[in-house]
């Protein structure tokens, strides 16, 4: 009988069969699982940090020791703190241009500090930043400062107010429309006044005030901050600010509690989209004027409302940490820190920045500070965090905010590249070293070439001294040649002593901006 030699052999065919069926099971699953893994890596949550004003040496985590950050300290300890981190510009909308678009902020003539009630300076049509992460399966959130241009001219604030936010590329946007020292002083959330009664409409004007309207110019008796140089028109909560403001009383901030409702909207975002890969750009107002933080931080540094305003916006970000932990996506999500550019001390108000300063050093190291071609201007704070991703350090590599969008698409597994934009995902995960080769600077509408350890600034005649801010702006009559290795503080010119070196730069510098007047003025051998 082979009845059981049948079995027996069945059996044993049986037998590989059901281990291949095991095995396949078990690889597919496993396949699964790094499926996820890879997924969940590609595609973290992001979201970039943006502050104001911010200076290199405000903060713990570049040796400031008189104004306390620890939430900030702890991120970038535990992250990658760059020591070569820029801002594209010296002042807020071109590098805010530049993060967003990828682009040069030189290339596009508007890229300068707008009025509250300027056009938008970014084409509906332009790639930017939250589209190319639309474009890869993200949402896309921005909470705070935009200053980047609302609408097409002649804005009605009374009516959907756009183009904006939600045409370049975010699926939602709280913000405010340009700085906390410009009108209109109220809350857009996706195009809509927060809080607008219609019986009391908004009108803005920049250039003649509204019939019968208090200025701080006229009224000085109804401010609680007083104005130093411009910020002389409209009064809202108390402040004067720049721009003339009627109506809309009940929409109007108190400026005290932005800081709270940023952070709320920015918190209620991340619980809202926690289950997609989302995008947060959380564009805080600190520490640009007014500055006023809220009660609860009033003289917590002992420096004036400046130092009392980081302190906030520290405790802020603190706050953001926990959410994030609370929800139990600090693994997945990178965070980039940085601040839009350097810092100043008075910006227009007496609010006892400068008084209260005592020894502390915002620009760090560095000479000059915001609107000045000098390092202080644009090497700004700088750190990306990504909890068992980025091994805690620092780095060296010459790295820019502009670098975000095509750096990022890497990240994410978009084809999208911008040619300003330098694909320098392994220097921000702090692979890789070696970040940009060189960077053109901005400051108002002067550029300076950094270029390795070396920065050559053009000779542009204005003044060279900023009397009303108190800051060097970088003019010179004649180029300047440093080198920051040797110099970090800007203080020798080795333009004569070293030719060479000099030429070279020149040939840089002229082959990114091109032929324009400032390079005309220089002499290319
Ligand atoms: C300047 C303001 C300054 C600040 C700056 C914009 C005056 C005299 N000064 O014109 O206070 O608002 O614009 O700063 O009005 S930024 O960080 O948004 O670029
Ligand atoms: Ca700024």
């Amino acid at each position: 009988m082979n009845f059981p030699f049948f079995k027996y052999k069945s059996s044993l065919l049986r037998m590989p069969l059901l281990i291949l069926i095991l095995l396949c099971i078990s690889c597919k699953q496993e396949k699964k699982a790094a499926a996820e893994v890879t997924e969940a890596s590609e595609k973290p949550n992001i979201i970039v940090i943006y502050l104001d004003d911010l200076g290199y040496g405000d903060v713990g985590f570049n040796g400031g020791t008189a104004i306390q950050t620890p939430n900030m300290d702890k991120l970038a300890n535990g992250g990658l703190n760059f020591t070569n981190g820029y801002a594209s510009s010296a002042t807020c909308t071109p590098s805010r241009y530049a993060l967003l678009t990828g682009t040069y902020p030189w290339r596009e003539k508007n890229a300068k500090i707008l009025p509250g009630t300027a056009p938008l300076i970014i084409g509906t049509e332009q790639m930017t930043l939250p589209k190319m992460l639309k474009g890869a399966g993200y949402h896309t959130g921005i909470v705070g400062k935009w200053h980047l241009g609302l609408g097409s001219g002649n804005v009605d604030w009374n009516q959907k107010v756009g183009p904006g936010p939600n045409e370049v590329g975010f699926d939602h946007a709280f913000i405010m429309a340009a700085t906390q020292d410009r009108v209109p002083t109220v809350y857009i959330e996706n195009g809509d006044v927060v809080g607008l009664d219609p019986n009391d409409p908004i009108e803005i004007d920049y250039a003649k005030n509204f019939e019968g309207e208090p200025t701080g110019k006229d009224n000085p008796e109804m401010l609680k901050l007083k104005w130093h140089h411009g910020h002389n028109n409209s009064i809202v909560n108390g402040i004067p600010r720049i721009g003339f403001m009627k109506g809309g009383k009940k929409a109007q901030w108190r400026d005290e509690d932005m800081a709270d409702v940023f952070l709320k909207e920015a918190q209620a975002y991340i619980v809202s989209q926690k289950e997609n890969p989302f995008f947060l750009y959380y564009a805080l107002q600190q520490p640009h004027v007014p500055r006023t933080p809220h009660e609860r931080f009033v003289g917590k540094t002992g420096l004036g409302p400046r130092g009392d305003v980081i302190f906030e916006a520290d405790w802020c970000i603190g706050e953001l940490v926990k959410t994030l932990e609370a929800e139990g996506i600090l693994e997945n999500t990178l965070i980039v820190f940085t601040s839009d550019n350097g810092p100043v001390l008075n910006d227009g108000y007496y609010d006892d920045a400068e008084e209260k300063n005592g020894d502390h050093t915002p620009w760090g190291p560095f000479r000059g500070g915001k609107y000045s071609l000098f390092e202080a201007g644009t090497h700004v704070p700088f750190f990306t965090y990504w909890k068992g991703k980025i091994n805690p350090g620092t780095s060296n590599a010459l790295v820019c905010q502009m670098d975000l969008v095509s750096s990022l698409a890497a990240l994410v597994g978009s084809d999208v590249k911008v040619e300003d934009s330098e694909e320098l995902l392994d220097v921000l995960l702090g692979k890789e070293t070696q970040g940009r080769e060189e960077l053109v600077i901005e400051a108002s509408t002067r550029t300076a070439l950094r270029k390795g350890d070396w920065v050559m600034i053009p000779p542009y005649p204005g003044n060279a001294f900023n009397p009303y801010v108190k800051i060097e702006l970088g003019n010179a009559n004649e180029v300047q040649l440093y080198n920051l290795k040797k110099d970090i503080g800007e203080t020798k010119n080795l333009a004569e002593a070293n030719p060479e070196k000099l030429q070279e730069m020149l040939q840089v510098y002229e082959k990114i901006r091109g032929k324009n007047q400032d390079t005309e003025k220089l002499e290319l051998k």
